[in-house]
């Protein structure tokens, strides 16, 4: 096939994986801009080049023209989460969706693959529109955990670098760091509750020193010079001792003192 007309049937794959990934990405803003825990910790995605298309097709016996709909994988989209629990939450969430629908789904979380490989794989079928109309694309999501993207990264490196021979003793090294990474997934679940605690309280803090910073930015249109001042030199006084409810109450006070500027200039 020519390479242009490779470049002509990838298109839509990339629009796909990059609307995707966008979409993904704002579920993370959502959840931490009302100061909620996000099930999804960071979003990747990449189309399949070319000659791994090639030797895909080739190991699987998979004509030219039937690449598009028996490689469901052209277009691949990476869920990457902290905890295990995460991946379940991130599952029910593409369940919920109306703009992805659901071709399959492979449960290696459960069901780990005898390299020791983990991840829930969910094929879905998604509407992108091109200049030549619009065109349903399959996608492959594979949700994982940071741990098993760290072991799955290497070992896919690994049987990249041995062409899917891994010599056994390096094997074996992978069947021990994937029990090893099972090991870490589990400790760090039995410490959830207290990592999601620590970061929806940074969160918090985060959102509110922002509001706290756009108000003040805000009264530089209607309080005069002084006041300012004086709010801004309290604000730094209360933030530097890093205690949460204090800077709650001058939130609230700010927003009063806000709401009467700004009813004043009404006036
Ligand atoms: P790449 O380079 O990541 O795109 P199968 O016929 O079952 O072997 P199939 O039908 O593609 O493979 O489905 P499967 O098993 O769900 O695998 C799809 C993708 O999952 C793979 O794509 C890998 O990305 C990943 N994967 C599956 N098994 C393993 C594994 O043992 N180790 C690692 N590191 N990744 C795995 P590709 O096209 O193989 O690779």
């Amino acid at each position: 096939m020519e390479i242009q007309l490779w470049k002509e049937i990838l298109n839509p794959y990339e629009l796909a994986v990059n609307e995707l990934i966008v979409k993904f990405e704002h579920l993370i803003h959502e959840h931490r801009e009302s100061g909620l825990y996000s099930p999804i910790e960071q979003v990747i995605g990449r189309v399949k080049t070319i000659s791994s298309i090639l030797d895909k097709a080739q190991k699987k016996n998979i004509g030219i023209n039937e690449i598009e709909e028996r490689l469901e994988d052209i277009a691949g989209v990476r869920i990457i989460c902290q905890f295990v629990e995460d991946i379940q939450k991130v599952v029910e969430i593409i369940h919920g969706r109306t703009d992805m629908e659901i071709k399959s789904e492979k449960d290696y979380i459960t069901n780990i693959k005898e390299s020791g490989y983990r991840s829930y794989h969910i094929i879905v079928s998604y509407e992108v529109q091109t200049l030549k109309g619009s065109k349903r694309i399959q996608v492959e999501l594979q949700i994982r955990t940071l741990a098993m993207n760290f072991w799955s990264t290497i070992e896919h490196s690994l049987q990249y670098k041995y062409k899917r021979n891994i010599p056994e003793h390096i094997r074996l090294k992978l069947s021990k760091a994937a029990d090893a990474i099972i090991s870490l997934d589990n400790e760090m679940s039995s410490v959830r509750n207290e990592i999601m605690d620590a970061q929806n309280s940074f969160q918090i803090q985060a959102n509110l020193v922002s509001d706290i910073l756009s108000n003040i930015q805000n009264l530089y249109h209607l309080a005069n010079k002084r006041e300012i001042i004086k709010i801004q030199d309290e604000f730094y006084r209360i933030y530097e001792q890093n205690d949460m409810e204090q800077l709650q109450r001058f939130h609230k006070q700010l927003d009063i003192i806000s709401e009467r500027y700004r009813a004043q200039s009404l006036q």
